[in-house]
């Protein structure tokens, strides 16, 4: 059935049952000099092409290839519309790789057709501490799908990712292949419920007019919480700590240092947000909460081209109750004009999404480890990771 997934070292279903097979590495490592040295071939019309995301030419390429390939929700309404500050930001973390941002284009035309890419990062599952790559924006043109281009594509990213000696990768996909750790759903907070119904991504509930649905969502103009404010740069040390602490509770999470935070939670415009709150006896910081921007293109609607969407990224609570630290953040989204807030029932956050008046979406995320088993799973409370 999977006549690729089949061939790697990922959990495989045959093998769900047997839990005699250990946690951890599902092959070792190989010697450095056994690793295939050359580019896997690729039909013959097309080219590999490390990607330089530091050309604004190269990037505004990548930017339109996902901008009109990229994933869309099941009903076709929507697609995902990565800015190119954005992708920037996401694949040129603290001590990327260039070669692990890869494209493919057309020998002729020079055009961008595909496209992968990894990060590395830190994963600790359980007490290990794991070098991953972190894979992410798959993408092969609408024209050249069911070609099999997308093997060529994970073949090429592991042998580079391997090339740097690491064995492992995290991966989320809202396909079901072999085999997911976890599988999340997707909860839609509405800001702008009238702007939401009209293109399609939410429905009038029944017995609701409009302006009850406006009411029914209405927030405060302010944050409520005393000390509440947008994280700087003198924060990092103080929210490296919260965040440590917290992530140790997950099964599965990132080994954050000050460096990583720094990259991934200091606040950058449309990218990511960070707030936290500091106590205005003490000063101490007690508490966090971070979104990211990742707007969706609105296909076929007369009125409106983008949705403006936040995620939910992390969110530590000491002392401020979460779902008071989450509702300033809805607050301050719906300030800055986001439509929707979305998140995931990862982490502690199935504590806030009802009673915020976030609604289960239609869409699911699978995460997985490659060449790492984890025995029967975890839950997505015991996960603490969010991918980009
Ligand atoms: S998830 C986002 C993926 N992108 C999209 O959904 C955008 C829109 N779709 C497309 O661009 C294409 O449909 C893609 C497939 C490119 C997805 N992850 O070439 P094909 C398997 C993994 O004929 P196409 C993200 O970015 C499929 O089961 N495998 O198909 C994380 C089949 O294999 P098998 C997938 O539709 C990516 C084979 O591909 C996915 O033209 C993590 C068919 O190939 C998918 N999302 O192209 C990648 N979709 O026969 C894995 C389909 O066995 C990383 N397939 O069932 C693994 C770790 C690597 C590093 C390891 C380091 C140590
Ligand atoms: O956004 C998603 N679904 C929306 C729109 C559905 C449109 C029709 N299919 C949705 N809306 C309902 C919101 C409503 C608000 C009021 C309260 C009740 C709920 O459900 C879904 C997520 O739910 N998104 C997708 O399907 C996009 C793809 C998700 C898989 C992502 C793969 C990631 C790639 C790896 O990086």
């Amino acid at each position: 059935r999977h006549k690729f997934w089949e061939t790697q070292p990922v959990g495989q279903f045959r093998d769900a049952a047997d839990t005699s097979l250990p946690d951890g590495p599902i092959e070792p490592p190989t010697p450095l000099s056994e690793v295939r040295a050359d580019p896997y071939p690729l039909p013959a019309a097309f080219e590999w092409l490390t990607c330089d995301l530091d050309d604004d030419a190269l990037l505004a390429d990548l930017y339109s290839l996902l901008a009109h390939n990229y994933v869309e929700d099941d009903e076709n309404m929507f697609r995902f519309n990565y800015s190119p500050a954005f992708l920037r930001w996401a694949l040129k973390p603290p001590s990327f790789f260039r070669a692990w941002h890869i494209g493919v284009r057309a020998k002729e035309s020079k055009k961008l057709v595909a496209f992968i890419s990894g990060v590395p990062a830190r994963i600790r599952a359980r007490d290990d501490v794991v070098r991953m790559a972190e894979i992410n924006f798959l993408c092969v043109h609408k024209k050249l799908r069911s070609k099999r281009l997308a093997p060529v594509l994970i073949r090429e990213v592991t042998r580079r990712v391997h090339q740097e000696n690491i064995w492992q990768a995290a991966y989320t996909a809202g396909v079901v292949l072999p085999t997911p750790i976890t599988t999340c759903r997707y909860w839609h907070r509405s800001l702008n419920p009238k702007k939401l119904i009209d293109v399609g991504f939410s429905r009038l509930g029944p017995r609701m007019t409009m302006s009850r649905t406006v009411r029914l969502y209405k927030l405060p103009d302010a944050p409520l919480t005393p000390g509440f404010r947008r994280m700087e740069l003198r924060d990092v040390a103080a929210v490296t700590r919260l965040l440590r602490a917290y992530l140790a509770r997950f099964v599965v999470a990132p080994d954050f240092d000050e460096v990583d935070v720094e990259h991934w939670l200091l606040p950058q415009e449309d990218v990511v947000d960070s707030y936290l709150v500091e106590s205005p006896e003490t000063h101490e910081v007690t508490d966090f909460c971070s979104f990211y921007t990742l707007p969706s293109s609105v296909l076929n609607n007369a009125n409106y081209a983008t949705l403006k969407a936040a995620y939910s990224y992390y969110n530590v609570s000491t002392k401020t109750p979460l779902q008071q630290l989450m509702n300033d953040a809805l607050i301050v989204a719906k300030q800055k004009n986001y439509d929707v807030f979305n998140a995931l029932d990862v982490m502690e956050n199935e504590s806030f999404l009802k009673e915020l008046k976030f609604g289960p979406g239609d869409g699911q995320l699978h995460y997985y480890l490659y060449n790492y088993r984890i025995r029967n799973g975890i839950k997505p409370s015991e996960l603490g990771l969010v991918l980009l």
